[in-house]
């Protein structure tokens, strides 16, 4: 079994989801999809820089939930995931794929390859690239970016391979990530969605099990 997990996973760590993120709070006026975009960060690095800052702090300050924890349990498991924030190996995992790259590190905005790990409870202001002085940008995949070659990759073969994909708190709208469903259908794998609503993916479903992930997950993974 692999699992295929999108923001849901962590929305009952308290860590907003991305496409009800605008319900209330202080972010409330502004488009998660404008910010999280190379557009949004040249019309307003200042912006975006708060905006990470803000979802920085709240993650680190977020404790991995009973479907985080049951997850890592199974030590066998690769874990394919959307999400940037780091529940999953905090609760323990250690076979994760991050499609969408991580919020707890900053890389050079022109690709010259720096990267460095942040303190995500007192994350940095912009910055430049202490090896080639451009901006320095959460190490996060945007929209127009590509996904990072060896995770993309290592994602395919394990949804090419696995028996069965356990999908969790996605909308499967985002792709080619949201793809990664229909493929591990067409090799014959089962595919079992845990959501708290119906998603793009609910015609694929073998077994659709609608609830709160921090409930349902722990009680199909039972030892
Ligand atoms: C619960 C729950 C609970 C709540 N329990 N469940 C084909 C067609 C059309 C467009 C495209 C296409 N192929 C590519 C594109 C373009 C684009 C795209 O997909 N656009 C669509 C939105 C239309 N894709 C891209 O641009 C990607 N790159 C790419 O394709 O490169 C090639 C290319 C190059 C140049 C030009 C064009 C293409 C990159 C996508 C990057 C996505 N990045 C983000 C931000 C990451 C950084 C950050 O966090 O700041 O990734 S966007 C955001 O969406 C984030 C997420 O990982 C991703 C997926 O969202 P997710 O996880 O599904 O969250 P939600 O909020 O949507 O859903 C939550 C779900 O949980 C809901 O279903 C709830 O019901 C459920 N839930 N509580 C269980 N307690
Ligand atoms: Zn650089």
């Amino acid at each position: 079994m692999v699992s295929f997990s999108g923001a849901g996973l962590s929305a009952e760590s308290g860590v907003p989801t991305f496409r009800d993120a605008q319900t209330g709070g202080l972010w409330a006026k502004h488009d998660p999809m404008r910010l999280a975009s190379p557009q949004g960060f040249a019309d307003d690095p200042q912006l975006v820089s708060q905006w990470y800052a803000h979802r920085r702090r709240a993650i680190a300050e977020a404790q991995p939930n009973g479907a985080h924890t049951a997850l890592a349990r199974r030590s066998e498991m690769i874990h394919v995931t959307q999400n940037v924030d780091d529940l999953l190996h905090r609760a323990g995992a250690k076979q994760v794929i991050q499609l969408h790259g991580t919020i707890a590190a900053d890389r050079c905005h022109a690709s010259c390859g720096y990267e460095e790990p942040i303190d995500m409870t007192d994350p940095p202001n912009l910055r430049n690239c202490p090896e080639c002085g451009s901006q320095m940008r959460p190490a996060v995949v945007w929209f127009g970016e590509s996904l990072p070659n060896s995770a993309w990759a290592e994602a395919e073969q394990a949804c090419r391979d696995c028996d069965v994909l356990l999908v969790i708190g996605t909308s499967a709208v985002v792709y080619p990530a949201a793809g990664l469903i229909g493929l591990a259908k067409s090799a014959g794998a089962g595919i079992i969605i845990v959501n708290t609503h119906q998603s793009d993916a609910s015609s694929l479903a073998d077994v659709e099990l609608l609830g709160k992930a921090s409930e349902v997950v722990p009680a199909i993974l039972i030892d």
